[in-house]
């Protein structure tokens, strides 16, 4: 009843792997429904590229107390700083 990381930070174009580990179904929600994934039965996976740079908390549509923070990066190589 929980994500794991908590806090997860990737890149854009990563490709996010959710597995359920758990004996119940869960989603991965974006809090503000810019996306989700299928109900996800135990052992079932779902897969999402990161999109743009920000960040973002999801829950699970079932369980809503299960939260988790989604950060997507934005590269270093294109740093605003370097314009
Ligand atoms: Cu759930």
């Amino acid at each position: 009843m929980a994500f794991h990381p908590p806090d997860l930070q990737v890149s854009p174009g990563d490709t996010i792997v959710w597995i359920n580990r758990d004996f119940v179904p869960h989603t991965a929600t974006a809090r503000d429904s810019a996306w989700t994934s299928p109900p996800l039965a135990r052992d079932e996976r779902w897969r999402m590229v990161a999109g743009a740079p920000g960040t973002g908390t999801y829950i699970c549509a079932f369980h809503p107390v299960m939260e988790a923070r989604l950060v997507v990066e934005a590269s270093s190589s294109a740093s605003e700083s370097d314009r």
